[in-house]
């Protein structure tokens, strides 16, 4: 038969083939032997096409197109699995360099929270808190806010049913402490508050940390040099720390705190409006209706008490532009906070 030499070829093909398996060079070595445009065996039996008798021509020409067919798709086959195969192998190449999984990050309130916390932690405090939603007594009542204070007005604060309200700053949470503690308390009290305000500066839901210190024998020294270590760690030992006579109801006396101005520490700056101070605090001396209040006899116990916005702090520390941004939602801001875990 004319086509004997096209079916040894093909076996030929086929068992090259197989051993040449998805290793690229060997595949590629298989087709120049067998497909080659000068020299491969096809190209050998399509010149014998011309040297057969007439007769044979027909049959001998339809075996060689199958084989031709054969021999193509088998080869364009191999040639996708060596190429399979040599990805595969790169995605497996353990020499690579590894690549930085995704993390979260910690939001700058929170840092700023944690750092707030650890501090007092290690001058003894110790971390409070307590619900949002709170009764008048704890929000207003025993914080010597009496019912026709500005500060109760609607305006200010989000009123639920039933006499509840959201809680407009952490202080209820400091009416628990004086009312289940035992002397002497030292606790300080993180958490979100709420106030119906929204503009360019205010949020209608920030985040304070409140301190309070009640014990026989505490002043307004106590105060004023906890205050004074505490903007010294969190910011820079270089800061003044000034107290200003202020007006809370539910202390006396009671002060504002200002800090030398950490962007321009004093020379004055777009921050500080030129003056070279920023308000950071409010402080003052439990008022002893307060404490009455809280079934402490202000006759033997004094405290004294602060609170300060964990939004602003965290703005100062991170030297942020605008209060809105920390609760945007926007992963550009977080991203920035990648890797500073505390
Ligand atoms: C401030 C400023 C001054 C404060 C007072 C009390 C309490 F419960 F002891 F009376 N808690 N927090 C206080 C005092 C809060 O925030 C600007």
């Amino acid at each position: 038969m004319a086509t004997e030499p096209l079916e040894k070829v093909r076996q030929e093909f086929l068992a090259a083939l197989a051993e040449a398996g998805s290793d690229p060079a060997r595949v590629e070595a298989v087709r120049v032997r067998f497909a080659g445009r000068r020299s491969g065996l096809l190209r050998e039996l399509e010149d014998a096409l011309k040297t057969l008798p007439r007769e044979a021509k027909p049959g001998y020409g339809k075996a060689l197109n199958e084989l031709k067919k054969l021999i193509e798709e088998r080869l364009a086959a191999a040639q996708q699995a060596a190429e399979d195969a040599g990805a595969r192998r790169q995605v497996l190449d353990v020499t690579l360099p590894g690549r930085r999984p995704v993390t979260g990050a910690l939001h700058p309130v929170t840092l700023v929270r944690r750092e707030i916390e650890e501090i007092f932690l290690r001058m003894g405090y110790s971390v409070a808190d307590g619900p949002e939603v709170e009764d008048d007594w704890h929000n207003f009542g025993a914080l010597n806010m009496p019912p026709d204070h500005p500060a109760r007005d609607s305006q200010d604060t989000f009123f639920l049913k039933d006499g509840l309200l959201l809680r407009t700053h952490t202080s209820p949470v400091q009416v628990h402490s004086m009312e289940t503690m035992p002397l002497p308390i030292r606790v300080i009290i993180p958490g979100r508050v709420y106030r119906r305000d929204s503009d360019l500066r205010h949020s209608p839901m920030f985040h304070q940390v409140e301190g309070l210190v009640v014990d026989e024998g505490i002043t307004f020294g106590h105060l004023k040099a906890t205050l004074e270590a505490f903007v010294h760690v969190l910011f820079d030992p270089r800061l003044k720390v000034r107290f200003r006579p202020s007006f809370f109801p539910f202390t006396e006396p009671s002060a504002e705190v200002d800090i030398t101005c950490v962007l321009c520490l004093g020379t004055g700056c777009g921050m500080c409006s030129g003056s070279g101070w920023i308000e950071i605090l409010g402080a003052g001396m439990v008022d002893p209706r307060v404490l009455s209040a809280c079934k402490l006899d202000p006759e033997r116990v004094s405290g004294f008490a602060f609170g300060c916005g964990l939004d602003r702090v965290a703005l100062l520390k991170y030297r942020l532009p605008d209060l809105r941004l920390l609760f945007s939602g926007d992963e550009r801001l977080l991203r920035q906070f990648e890797g500073v875990a505390r």
